[in-house]
């Protein structure tokens, strides 16, 4: 495996690289890093979840991060690569992420989907399900932001496997959902937090999607956005806005962050990063490394808020 001083944090990274990256950034940090594979993608793959933090004879509160949840949104895939980077090089050094990393642990999932963000690179670069086939439709994929059973299919998805928002043939029918569902499940009791990744809008989104019902923590979820979006502008000026899902960008049933809000995880944030439509999707390189430090502080905000309680 190559050096993992050599990857690149400022571009958009194959699976290729993405996944010669984790084995050389795991072996090469073994006291801060471990990783287990929490099943295979539709076509595959090995999904690998980094578990970042000092290692400790017993199970440590912890935070769940994913990124690439839908295929073309680059930017959230190279957070995550960010992220990781950040953690390892600030340990011992930033005191918030040195108490983060001793007290909790921080459980990253660098690409959800794993081949609909394959197939961006070399087929389809404005991909976004995943790459599941049923024998009734020669349409591929499904929306693995609408196949969590919170609300399943009910507002904001669509029922016609060709849609772009299909939300499968049952909750967690597309396996990566399903492997995170059960990773989620299975260490429910240490899991405090649930961060996923999206691109773009500059949003703070937390539940509901699925409902415009208020969650029961909404208080608390809205003065924590708005204390994250305010250490994120604070860096480059970019303007966040914070919410409720259904409120704030659009009613949508099936999203990983209600899921993981109706399970038990309080702390339930969507980040949709840069920008607002200039770029879209195509993000340019240049903004990786100033949309990454700003999320960063964002993020850090969260997790500090999580640790003290
Ligand atoms: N936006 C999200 C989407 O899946 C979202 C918005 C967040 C929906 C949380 C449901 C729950 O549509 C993008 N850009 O993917
Ligand atoms: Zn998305």
């Amino acid at each position: 495996t190559p050096d993992p001083r050599t990857h690149s944090y400022t571009k958009y990274n194959s699976w290729d690289k993405i996944q010669a990256w984790i084995s050389s950034i795991s072996s090469s940090n073994p006291d801060l890093i471990s990783r287990q594979v929490i099943g295979n993608t539709y076509e595959g793959r090995p999904m690998n979840v980094l578990k970042i933090g000092k290692k400790s004879s017993s199970t440590k509160p912890s935070i769940f991060l994913d990124c690439g949840i839908h295929a073309r949104e680059w930017i959230s895939t190279a957070f995550c690569q960010w992220f990781v980077k950040e953690a390892l090089s600030t340990y011992g050094s930033d005191s918030e992420m040195t108490s983060l990393l001793n007290q909790m642990d921080v459980y990253v999932l660098p690409v959800f989907n794993i081949d609909g963000y394959d197939f961006t690179h070399k087929s389809n670069r404005m991909w976004r399900k995943t790459r599941s086939r049923m024998s009734s439709t020669s349409c591929i994929g499904a929306d693995p932001n609408r196949n969590w059973n919170a609300g399943w299919c009910t507002a904001g998805a669509s029922s016609n496997p060709c849609s772009d928002t299909f939300c499968g043939s049952s909750p967690e029918s597309e396996i990566e959902v399903k492997n995170v569902a059960d990773f989620i499940r299975r260490n429910k009791s240490s899991i405090k937090a649930y961060l996923t990744i999206h691109s773009y809008s500059q949003l703070l989104l937390f539940p509901y999607s699925y409902t415009f019902q208020l969650a029961e923590h909404h208080s608390e979820l809205m003065t924590v956005a708005e204390g994250a979006s305010e250490a994120l502008r604070s860096l480059h000026g970019t303007q966040y806005t914070s919410g409720p899902g259904a409120a704030t960008i659009y009613p949508a049933a099936g999203g990983s962050d209600d899921w993981a809000y109706d399970l038990g995880v309080k702390y339930s944030y969507t980040f949709e990063l840069r920008d607002t439509g200039r770029y879209g999707f195509l993000l340019p390189e240049s903004q990786i490394k100033p949309t990454c430090e700003e999320t960063m502080l964002a993020v850090k905000y969260i997790t500090s808020h999580v640790q003290k309680n």
